[in-house]
């Protein structure tokens, strides 16, 4: 059985710490990245949304995960350009980075246990000098700890040796299980090994996943449309570029809805 390991949290205002620690241990810890206000009104807008919209709470074959609240709940823009983690993740990826997918996610409790399901979402990048190819985000909107299904991450050096294989990971870097209040996040590479941990329990734990992307790699997913009033409304020319890079699922749909690409910022269809 791997080790489990202590949370490495570097001070919250000092950014440089903050690489420091993602370089060492491949995970930024960031309590309280949203206010207790802030977590309201998004569990307030979930709450509002699975009413009105339950058909949209799916992904692929997974129930109760919406990957498209941009288009109904706009408040959720704010957990994406968070101004504490546009610099921090601009700096680990070392040039312009855009938005890729934001998937959110209530889970209830389970009648047993299961053990992490250990996985990468995505491949590294060995040409990158931290193999950074998708940074991820994941936020808690409800106090999460022992006794609620929680976030588990291996953790690696960023830009070291990468192990394929999944035991020799855990081995190397054992198993942290993150907990924290609600409003807290954690950054890390999704190839990384990471998965959920789910506890027999009865509460619910809900979740907040952004993927931030390079523009001129091939898109992450699927699964995100990126809204119009981002990409071609918003009046802030680089909040419009962040938005900009669509990936087949958004091309596909404006296509069949006759809506006309025109990006100003249009980026390369990988
Ligand atoms: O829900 C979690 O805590 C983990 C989510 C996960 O593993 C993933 O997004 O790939």
């Amino acid at each position: 059985m791997p080790k489990l390991v202590e949370p490495v949290i570097a001070d919250p205002d000092d950014i440089e710490a903050q690489i420091e620690c993602f370089k060492a241990h491949g995970y930024v810890i960031l309590p309280d990245l949203l206010s207790p206000d802030e977590v309201d009104t998004l569990n307030d807008a979930i709450d509002r949304d699975r009413e009105t919209n339950p058909f949209m709470w799916f992904s692929g074959t997974a129930p109760d995960y919406n990957c498209n609240l941009l288009l109904t709940e706009p408040a959720f823009e704010m957990t994406i350009r968070h101004e504490r983690l546009l610099p921090l993740i601009g700096n680990l990826m070392g040039g312009p980075i855009c938005f890729e997918e934001l998937a959110v996610r209530h889970r209830d409790g389970e009648d047993e246990a299961h053990d992490t399901g250990w996985h990468r979402d995505r491949g590294y990048w060995p040409d990158h000098p931290l193999n950074l190819d998708y940074p991820q985000v994941i936020y808690y909107l409800n106090d999460v700890n022992e006794t609620t299904h929680c976030f588990s991450i291996s953790p690696e050096p960023a830009g070291g040796e990468i192990l394929d294989d999944k035991d020799a990971h855990l081995e190397r870097g054992g198993i942290l299980h993150f907990y924290g209040s609600a409003g807290s996040a954690i950054l890390f590479n999704c190839a990384t090994l990471h998965g959920v941990t789910l506890r027999k329990t009865e509460k619910v734990r809900r979740t907040i996943q952004v993927y931030y992307g390079h523009p001129d790699r091939r898109s992450l997913s699927e699964v995100t449309l990126m809204p119009p009033s981002l990409w071609r409304e918003h009046p802030d020319p680089e909040v419009r570029r962040f938005y900009s890079k669509f990936n087949r699922y958004t091309r596909v749909m404006m296509d069949g809805l006759s809506m006309t690409d025109d990006r100003e910022h249009s980026l390369p269809n990988l």
